[in-house]
């Protein structure tokens, strides 16, 4: 049987199955101004964060998608541009639409020249992301490359030792295969905390642990609330985390030719929610590496990490929460259910 939106939803525990998710949340991508394949992309993407727990960036960004595409900033209906510039180089021009439809245009001629070249780089500008890393990434691990991905966002982190805020909350995501496993994954905000980890404590009424950021007066706050009306992020890390996320805007923004986190302006687009900037991917062919099978290898460092006494891998909450939701469900409270429904007019 088809799957619809209608269907495989439990009352009693508001659970949806993935497919139907999906479907639901096509709908109001297309219902909002989306190309059907731009629907698809980004409902299979927030369907995924969804299903593997990674909250912050799962359903609950669907009222600022929508309100992004009510407000005219992005383009949902863009047709990425990609250009083979070099052997081992490919750029797009994501045209003030979304990153992801142009990671999906690219990845063809990307994995063509990582297999053939060893390495190669796809730098994607003029795009919108708003969404979790890891999902840009793993996929190549699963086909036994290695991936790495920086995106820059909007500024709201406060360099180190600096006094206002010019950074994004900048994420850094890498994939790996391994011999016995799901690949080696990891995706991190180079903030102490992402932005919408701190919208989802404000909202629960949650104090924040210490160190996360500052106030309007660049004085430490633990209350979510006074960072987001007119306070900033920290970097993760002190120093350290800083020139993670400078390295970021550098990628991810100058050499893509896309907006580092500070040039855009959204203010006349009310509603507006998602950083226009850049995107850079490497992604790496490792049987042209010297040595043993580099999956034999990665599995290797995990054994010897278990071996020492590490219980959780990054990546292996995720796999954990993907494998229940595939036995029980995807877990939406009610009324996130509902409010998703009307968002599709169904
Ligand atoms: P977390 O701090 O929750 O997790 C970072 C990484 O560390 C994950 O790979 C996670 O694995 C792993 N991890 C967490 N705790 C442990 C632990 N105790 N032991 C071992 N590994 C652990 O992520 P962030 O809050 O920094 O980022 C959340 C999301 O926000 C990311 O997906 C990121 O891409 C996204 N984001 C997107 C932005 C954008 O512009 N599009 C901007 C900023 C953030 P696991 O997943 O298995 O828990
Ligand atoms: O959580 O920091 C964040 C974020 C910024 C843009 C998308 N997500």
């Amino acid at each position: 049987m088809t799957a619809s939106p209608e269907m495989a939803v439990s009352s009693a525990n508001s659970t949806l199955d993935f497919d139907s998710l999906v479907l639901l949340l096509e709908r109001i991508f297309v219902r909002h101004g989306t190309s059907a394949e731009v629907a698809r992309t980004l409902a299979l993407n927030c369907a995924g964060a969804e299903r593997d727990g990674a909250h912050s960036h799962g359903v609950f960004r669907i009222p600022g998608y929508v309100s992004t595409l009510e407000s005219g900033w992005v383009n949902g209906q863009a047709v990425p541009v990609v250009e083979d510039v070099a052997s081992g180089f490919v750029r797009v021009d994501a045209g003030n639409g979304f990153a992801q439809p142009a990671l999906a245009a690219a990845r063809p001629l990307l994995v063509e020249k990582a297999r053939s070249a060893g390495i190669a780089v796809l730098a994607i500008r003029n795009s919108h992301h708003f969404a979790a890393l890891w999902p840009d990434v793993e996929p190549f691990a699963y086909e036994g490359l290695v991936a790495l991905s920086v995106v820059n966002s909007m500024t709201c982190v406060v360099p180190h030792g600096a006094d206002r805020p010019l950074f994004g909350t900048n994420p850094i995501a890498f994939a790996a295969p391994r011999a016995d496993g799901d690949p080696i994954v990891f995706d991190l905000a180079t903030s102490a905390i992402a932005h919408g980890d701190v919208q989802i404590a404000a909202r629960k009424g949650e104090r924040l642990p210490a160190g996360m950021g500052v106030d309007s007066l660049g004085q430490p706050t633990q209350d979510p609330k006074a960072i987001l009306e007119g306070g900033a992020l920290l970097p993760f890390g002190g120093h350290k985390g800083s020139a993670l996320s400078m390295m970021v805007e550098l990628l991810a923004a100058a050499l893509t030719g896309g907006n580092f986190s500070f040039e855009f302006d959204w203010k006349n687009h009310p509603g507006a929610k998602t950083p226009w900037t850049g995107q850079l991917l490497i992604v790496i062919d490792p049987s042209k590496a010297a040595g043993q099978n580099f999956a034999e290898r990665s599995q290797e460092l995990v054994r010897q990490m278990h071996g020492v006494g590490l219980k959780r891998l990054p990546g292996d909450r995720r796999h954990h929460q993907r494998a229940k939701s595939s036995a029980d469900g995807i877990p939406l409270d009610a009324q996130t259910l509902a409010n998703l429904r009307e968002l599709a007019g169904i």
